[in-house]
């Protein structure tokens, strides 16, 4: 019996094989920096959100924050984005076609706690809202609710500044809940999901909203400043 020869390794001193290779690692850099842009915006985002949660614990001893979460979409999923897009591949397009590369996810307590954040980090005069959709107040079809923005954040590097988009996601625990099991669910059933299961989710999605609402009017009643006792009122 004969066995093939083994592949001839790549002979490092061809001038080609050099070229390819220096191209490659050109372009790893250069993906590398990119992300990291992303990385640096949300730093940015993430002291911003820290910075309203600490004054607001100083000034009203509330925190409306119950967590926060942030990533840079990985190398394999941009490239799976790009392909699902059909946009092409260079960096300036990814830049302005992919707006959530850098995303950050504020879980709050209550709903109102949302749109107070939201007003506090629009206001805020380095930011740009480029984009809002709002499915707090009008939910998804399957029941999705979350109130998402896409800002543009200033980023001061060695070379000069860049303005950097950012998805900012608020939404409360409910809708946390909700949105990790149905994200779950939609990748198990390969996004075929039964119609069975929409219907069950979307019945879910409405118990968390009423779950929502109940705690936010416990949360004002327990809340709100006692009533003038009978001998202070007026007459
Ligand atoms: P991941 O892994 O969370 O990043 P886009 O595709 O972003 O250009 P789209 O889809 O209109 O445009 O954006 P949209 O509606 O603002 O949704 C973006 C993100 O919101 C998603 O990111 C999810 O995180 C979340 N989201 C939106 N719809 C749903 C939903 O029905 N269920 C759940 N569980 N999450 C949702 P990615 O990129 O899909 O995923």
């Amino acid at each position: 019996m004969t066995t093939s020869p083994p592949e001839p390794a790549a002979d490092l001193r061809d001038p080609a094989f050099a070229a390819s290779l220096a191209q490659m690692r050109a372009l790893r850099d250069e993906l590398q920096r990119f992300l990291l842009e992303y990385q640096f915006a949300l730093k940015e985002v993430e002291t911003k959100i820290a910075i309203l949660r600490d004054e607001f614990l100083h000034m009203h001893d509330y925190n409306p924050i119950e967590h926060v979460s942030s990533r840079v979409k990985t190398a394999d999923s941009l490239v799976e984005k790009v392909a699902r897009k059909g946009i092409d591949a260079d960096f300036p397009t990814i830049r302005a076609h992919i707006l959530d590369v850098a995303g950050i996810r504020v879980t709050v307590s209550f709903v109102a706690d949302a749109y107070r954040l939201f007003d506090l980090l629009t206001a805020q005069d380095d930011i740009t809202v480029r984009a809002v959709k709002d499915y707090i107040a009008q939910p998804k079809e399957n029941g999705y609710k979350s109130l998402h923005l896409i800002v543009d954040v200033p980023v001061f590097l060695s070379t000069g500044r860049v303005d950097i988009p950012v998805e900012v996601q608020f939404r409360t625990i409910a809708m946390d809940f909700w949105a990790s099991l149905e994200h779950k669910i939609y990748y198990k059933f390969d996004r075929q999901v039964p119609g069975t299961l929409l219907a069950s989710l979307k019945d879910a999605a409405d118990t968390a909203a009423e779950l929502d609402a109940r705690m936010e009017r416990l949360h004002r009643e327990v809340h709100a400043p006692p009533a003038p006792a009978r001998h202070e009122l007026q007459v």
